[in-house]
């Protein structure tokens, strides 16, 4: 239903075959979103992960939420499922003997943490207990095959969910290769990432699916087993031992400098 690019045309045309479902930590049928802009809620900090903090829904597409840090500015947007637990009613931190952390970047004085988060909760629109779905569980082993389609999320573009294929398997890693695009966007995930769905996820959950790439169409279609040689030996060769792309997380100003960020729109 979203733009021209049909699945089905696709996959006739080239031969290839859909990682089947058992492969992702992913829902059968993908949850509704009941989240709406505006609603608090606590998220894991992307940028330090034992750290819980108050986050605000600034859109959804489909059950992905594109949500901000209270506190954060508003270049370090990510993208969650509702499906996800690393999200969270407001007062669940308190519930279990935690205190709720400003994010990293704070753009206060940390001495103003307590007023700041008194006032942001204030006749806050707070986000009800069943919008939150449990997550979905984690199959046993990476059941992945070389060739084999999915969508999957562009880490440097993270609204966007695009076709891809499996490039290579590694132990539990996987090498996302995105169909059409010449390797710039392609990046090594873990079988059971939420990053990637299996085909046709896009139509069901609502979620816009980008057309494929135009890079290399012709070569594409002369490759029915589904090898993409568009990549050098050396980046189809290994994964990386640790995945330094934390998601939601864009590298730039303000690391160091925590006391300083850019003011809120
Ligand atoms: N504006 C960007 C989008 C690329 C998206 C690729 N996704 C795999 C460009 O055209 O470079």
């Amino acid at each position: 239903s979203h733009g021209s690019f049909s699945w089905d045309a696709y996959l006739k045309d080239t031969g290839e075959i859909p990682a089947p479902q058992s492969c992702f930590k992913q829902a059968l049928v993908p949850p509704k979103c009941e989240f709406k802009p505006g609603m608090k809620l606590e998220a894991s900090d992307p940028r330090n992960l034992t750290s819980t903090c108050i986050a605000t829904v600034i859109g959804n597409l489909g059950p992905r939420l594109r949500l901000r840090l209270d506190g954060s500015d508003n270049k370090n947007d990510f993208w969650r499922l509702v499906d996800c637990d690393s999200l969270q009613p407001i007062g669940s931190c308190e519930k279990k003997g935690g205190l709720l952390q400003p994010p990293l970047g704070f753009c206060k004085n940390p001495s103003y943490w307590p007023m700041f988060l008194q006032k942001t909760l204030n006749g806050a629109a707070i986000a009800p207990d069943c919008a939150f779905i449990t997550e979905p569980p984690t199959p046993p082993k990476n059941e992945f095959k070389l060739g084999m389609k999915l969508e999957a999320v562009d880490r440097k573009n993270p609204q966007l969910i695009c076709p891809a294929t499996v490039g290579s398997v590694n132990g539990d890693q996987i090498h996302v290769t995105f169909d059409g695009w010449r390797g710039a966007f392609d990046y090594w995930c873990r079988y059971d990432s939420r990053e990637i769905f299996p085909v046709n996820w896009c139509a069901l959950s609502g979620h816009p699916l980008q057309p494929p790439g135009q890079k290399g169409v012709s070569q594409h279609k002369q490759n029915k087993q589904g090898k993409h040689q568009s990549l050098t030996p050396s980046e189809r060769s290994k994964p990386p031992s640790i995945n330094i792309s934390t998601p939601g997380y864009k590298l730039g100003l303000g690391e160091s400098s925590p006391s300083v960020c850019s003011t809120l729109p």
